[in-house]
């Protein structure tokens, strides 16, 4: 297995064969093929009475169709993005050794990580990324939010506090969609936790045989991600038959239901089915916010509808759904490792029938 970080593979001249990916697997759409079928969704007038139906409408709509959509108009300040930005990507442009004083290797909480490790999947990610749990504030270690550059944990302070407020909107408005009252989901989630993680993916030499991020859903109840304007967030809506690539829009984010949040609607909205794809000419950035419930938090739907089925067959916790989420993911991965050796094998023996053959004739 390669240990040399993924932003100094990437000026080598072809990829190391640890990335390489299923051929099903790999992008069916370029980063840059764009597509606008994720609605952007202004939320001026979202405290006003008179536009806060017809916004939240459209969200409804959008969770519906696809658990995407993007956001303006949210009242975030743009100094604030551009500065988490540029910090972001200067701690990507240091050396190797000192991201590396943050590694995660050993399960740490938070911290930098090269590629990902997931246990028993076909190829690594294209990607670097730097974790941050943020909320609960005590439960922050900052001996794991890196110390270069200068003002980058003070700004990801500022980031995070101004994002768990965006979440905590959009969550009364997922309440209100349900036709329950505004704290709904937010009283569900029983404490709400909130991560970090900022990803970097770097140039690739072969982008059509890799991913950034394989697919995926989240597995909390909302994700808030800012992606810059190269391109290369990919989503379906087809179980991974047809793919999209989402526009990047300026100023924008983009907003995530994940597997909490399908659940507690009893299926009604669709949780995000998505993925990260690279390319050889630019490097790119994601900075995505999950916002999760408690460990505790009790996984099942705030409201069925009569004559409606409940999506789960049990009630469990949070800690349990992620456990299942992760095994889910892994035991996956697992079986494209069969399948793949399976057909490998096939193919030699194919490959020496046909080799006996032509000797017989
Ligand atoms: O970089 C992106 O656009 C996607 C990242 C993502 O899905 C994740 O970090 O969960
Ligand atoms: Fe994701």
């Amino acid at each position: 297995m390669c240990s040399k970080t993924v932003s100094s593979l990437s000026k080598e001249k072809t990829m190391n064969s640890d990335f390489v990916r299923d051929e099903d697997e790999r992008p069916k759409v370029a980063y840059n093929q764009f597509s606008n079928d994720i609605p952007v969704i202004s939320l001026a007038g979202l405290d006003l009475d008179g536009s806060r139906l017809e916004i939240c409408s459209k969200i409804v709509k959008a969770f519906e169709d696809w658990g995407i959509f993007q956001v303006v108009d949210h009242g975030i300040d743009s100094a604030l993005i551009s500065e988490m930005t540029r910090l972001s990507r200067v701690f990507f442009a240091l050396p190797d050794e000192e991201k590396l004083r943050y590694d995660t290797t050993g399960g740490k909480r938070g911290g930098f990580t090269n590629s990902t490790h997931l246990q028993g999947d076909s190829a690594k990610d294209w990607r670097e990324f730097v974790t941050y749990l943020t909320y609960p504030i005590n439960a922050r270690d900052y001996s794991r939010w890196p110390d270069k550059p200068d003002g980058w944990r003070s700004i990801t302070e500022a980031y995070s506090e101004k994002m768990m407020a965006l979440s905590c909107k959009l969550l009364e408005v997922l309440s209100e969609a349900m036709g329950l009252e505004k704290e709904a989901v937010a009283k569900a989630c029983v404490d709400l936790e909130q991560k970090v993680i900022v990803n970097y993916y770097p140039t690739c030499p072969e982008p059509g045989l890799t991913l950034g991020c394989r697919r995926h859903s989240d597995p909390g109840a909302i994700t808030i991600l800012l992606q810059d304007q190269v391109g290369g967030l990919q989503a379906t809506r087809d179980g991974g038959k047809t793919w999209i690539t989402v526009e990047p829009v300026e100023g924008a984010f983009v907003v995530n239901l994940g597997d909490y949040g399908h659940y507690l609607c009893n299926g009604r909205f669709k949780t995000a089915d998505h993925q990260a794809v690279v390319n050889s000419t630019s490097t790119r950035m994601s900075i995505v916010t999950f916002l999760y419930p408690a460990p505790s938090a009790l996984v099942y739907p705030l409201k069925i509808k009569e004559g409606e089925k409940a999506v789960v067959e049990e009630t469990i916790t949070f800690a349990e759904m992620y456990k299942r989420h992760m095994s889910r993911h892994v035991e996956g991965a697992s079986q494209r490792i069969l399948a793949k050796e399976k057909r490998l094998q096939e193919k030699a023996t194919m490959d020496m029938q046909s080799k006996n053959a032509d000797i017989k004739m």
